[in-house]
């Protein structure tokens, strides 16, 4: 179904794998739509408690493909129409997203991997904000996302000089949830995503909405997002389960519902 892409649903999680090893994995207007849909399957499927996005071969994205790129091209448009519905989509997803980065992550591909929600880094993988080498603007949602995970100053820093960050520069950073070495990488990606796919998916889903509401609110309105997320929470049947693990001293086995 999927040419640029491949999608499958393993252990719980929607594995989409952006799949132009011999480009980087960059964008072309067929990957765009793709992904778009990837995620809305993702979002869609009640077996799937996580979505994992990743790169086939040795980058995760060089962003744009560049050799789709031409003077006629309105790039205002391009965002519009292709990457920011992906990045909306990704925000208002009910299923965690995992950024599994496996390689070098530049110019968009590095906003898709900060609009997931956490980022597993394989070490010898690299960030960079290419845009400014090519007279562009960091874009789908860097300007949004950077600044508030690692403040106004280095995410500035990273716009403007564009330099290539290490996998533990970004961990110093705080843009890492683990950083992975390439031996046991299978495995520590594989344990990360079973404690996620176990999580009580509805309330992960009502946090991080949120948090995102948070930032343009105030506390009144965070104090009613909150009481109204715990009311809902409160009727799940996860939180039934939580209680009664808790009282019978085992660990809970939450169904996402
Ligand atoms: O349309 C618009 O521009 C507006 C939207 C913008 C959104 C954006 O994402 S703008 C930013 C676009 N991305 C970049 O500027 C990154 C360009 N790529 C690089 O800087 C480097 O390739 C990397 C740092 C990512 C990796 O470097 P390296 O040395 O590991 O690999 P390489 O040799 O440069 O690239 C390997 C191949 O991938 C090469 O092709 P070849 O020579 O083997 O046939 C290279 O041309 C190709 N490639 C890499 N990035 C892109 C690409 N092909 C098309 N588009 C790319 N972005």
């Amino acid at each position: 179904m999927f040419e640029t892409i491949l999608y499958e649903v393993r252990k719980s999680a929607a594995w989409i794998t952006l799949n132009r090893p011999d480009k980087l994995n960059s964008f072309n207007a067929q990957m765009h739509a793709e992904l778009l849909s990837a995620f809305e399957k993702g979002d869609q499927d009640d077996d799937v408690r996580a979505i994992v996005i990743t790169g086939a071969g040795r980058a995760f994205s060089a962003g744009q493909d560049l050799g789709e790129a031409d003077a006629a091209f309105d790039y205002g448009e391009l965002l519009t129409n292709r990457y920011n519905p992906i990045i909306l989509k990704m925000a208002a997803s009910q299923k965690p997203i995992v950024a599994v980065v496996n390689g070098t992550a530049a110019g968009a591909g590095f906003s898709l991997a900060l609009a997931a929600d956490f980022r597993l880094v394989s070490k010898k993988a690299s960030f960079l904000n290419a845009f400014v080498h090519i007279g562009l603007v960091p874009d789908s949602g860097n300007t949004y996302y950077l600044p508030r995970m690692i403040g106004h100053a280095k995410a500035l820093e990273l716009m403007m000089l564009g330099e290539k960050i290490s996998a533990e520069q970004a961990d110093q950073l705080g843009l890492v949830t683990r950083m992975i070495p390439a031996d046991g990488w299978d495995h520590e990606v594989s344990e990360f995503l079973d404690k996620i796919v176990s999580m009580p998916t509805k309330a992960i889903a009502m946090m991080k909405s949120n948090v995102q509401k948070s930032w343009n609110s105030t506390l009144e309105e965070v104090l009613d997002l909150e009481a109204e997320a715990q009311r809902l929470a409160g009727r799940s049947k996860d939180h039934l389960e939580g209680v009664r693990a808790f009282v019978e001293k085992r660990k809970p086995a939450f169904q996402g519902k």
